[in-house]
Formats: structure tokens, sequence, C-alpha cells
């Protein structure tokens, strides 16, 4: 049996990081079997991130490793069919949008003051006391450095903003046309890509970077889009 491991649902999320609903879109594509499992802290994983995946005792860690993992299990189910120049498309916007939008994302909910109760609520609420009043602060301390070590944390909230739409420009530009990052073929990069957006615009409240992507409608109706094919959603309730 495959089992993922998960972010736990919170803020009315079902599958509540991009990563692992990447990976269960993968899964549901290559109609593996597999088990969700809710690991509330990231700590327990072998590289002390989630995702991570145990296929019948081998331990994968991190979700491009878990895909890479996923295609040789299937010859080739999920890359095997695209071409240089489209697998060349497919990991640039997997970059822009995993290592640079998705600071954006992790800044409007853990650096905003109005909003971080909702973390403290939906990722520490079932850590015992003390940890439940030590750790959050502890882990926004070492967001708010990270945030500052990539980069975009140097700027004013609008410059950010200003980084997040010129992102949202260039997918918008991409898949506009669609319906797909790659034209007519449904591919594992959309899994990625649209699981981002897909957990920034239905986080429960709204963030102010749920307000930006919601300024780019034709990358909500992706999201959706993407979603729908691949039968998962991010949200609990469709
Ligand atoms: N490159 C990793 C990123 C995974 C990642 O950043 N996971 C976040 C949740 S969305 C996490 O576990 N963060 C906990 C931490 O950094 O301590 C992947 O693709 O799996």
């Amino acid at each position: 049996m495959i089992r993922l491991h998960v972010i736990p649902p919170a803020f009315g999320l079902r599958n509540t990081g991009p990563f692992g609903l990447k990976c269960e879109m993968a899964l549901l594509q290559l109609k593996l079997d597999f088990e969700l499992v809710p690991t509330a802290d990231p700590r327990s994983a072998p590289k002390g991130k989630l995702p991570y995946l145990d296929d019948g005792g081998t331990v994968v860690a991190d979700s491009e490793l878990i895909l890479q993992h996923l295609d040789r299990r299937t010859k080739g189910g999920l890359y095997g069919h695209l071409g240089d120049e489209e697998r060349a498309d497919g990991v640039a916007f997997t970059r822009l949008v995993e290592e640079h939008l998705y600071w954006t994302v992790v800044a409007a909910r853990w650096l905003d003051d109005d909003w971080f109760p909702h973390v403290e609520q939906g990722f520490f609420a079932s850590f015992p006391v003390p940890l439940r009043w030590i750790v959050p602060a502890l882990a926004r301390r070492e967001v708010r450095r990270t945030y500052w070590l990539q980069g975009l944390g140097r700027h004013t909230l609008e410059e950010q903003k200003g980084f997040a739409r010129r992102d949202l420009e260039a997918i918008v530009n991409k898949v506009g046309a669609g319906p797909y990052l790659l034209g007519e073929k449904l591919s594992v990069f959309d899994f990625g890509i649209a699981s981002l957006l897909a957990g920034a615009l239905d986080n429960q409240p709204a963030t102010w970077m749920t307000d930006v992507i919601r300024e780019f409608q034709p990358a909500v109706d992706y999201a959706e889009r993407v979603q729908a094919a691949a039968g998962a959603y991010c949200r609990e309730h469709v």
C-alpha cells in the first residue's frame, strides 16, 4: 500500500499543502491505490518537510522526487509522453510557482498579524500545552527569517504583491489559451501549479494573496479546471 503523508486539513482545505495535493493528483491519474496520512508535525518527516511517501517500505521525501518515483514505478506514466520542450516549460513554470510565488502565499498566511491566529489554530491546536504556546512563535520566526533569506521578505508589501502579480501574469499568459499548461494535454506540471493557486484561493478566510490571485480570472478558472480534471479538490467542501 502507498501511504502519502501530508499536512492535515486546515483553513477549510482538505489537503492543505500544495506539494501534497500535487502528489495526490498524480496518484489518482496513475490509478494507484493509496492512503493519505495526515501528519501534524513535519519534523517527523525524513527531511523535515511534507509530503513524503511510503511505498511498501520505500520512503521518498519531496514532491518532485515522489513524482519521479511514481514515474519510474509506472514506466513513464507521468513524464513518458512529454517532449523536451514540454518538459522545459513544465520545469520552468514549476520553479516559478514553487520556489517564488509559493513564498508570497506562505507570507500572506504566516506574516500577516491579522491572519496568523488562523495558522496557530489550524496547525498547532492539536499540540499539547506548553508546546501549543511556544512552537507557533518559534515557527513564525523561522518563516520570517526564511522569507528574508529568500529575498522577497526585504520588499514592501506592495512590492511583494507586484512580484506575485508578474508571476500570475506569466501563468495566465501561458495557460490563457489553455486549457492546460501544455495546451490540450493535462500534465503532471498542471497539478503543482493548480494546487498552489487552489490553496491560496480557497483558504478561509481570504489572505492578501487570495485577493491578488482573484484579480486574474483565467488563473482562477485554470485552478478549477485542473482540480476537476484531476478529480481532487483542495477545498473541503466542493
Ligand atoms: N520541495 C518540497 C517542499 C515541501 C514543503 O515546503 N512543505 C512544507 C509544507 S507546504 C513543509 O513541510 N514545511 C515545514 C517546514 O519547513 O518546517 C516538496 O516539493 O515537497
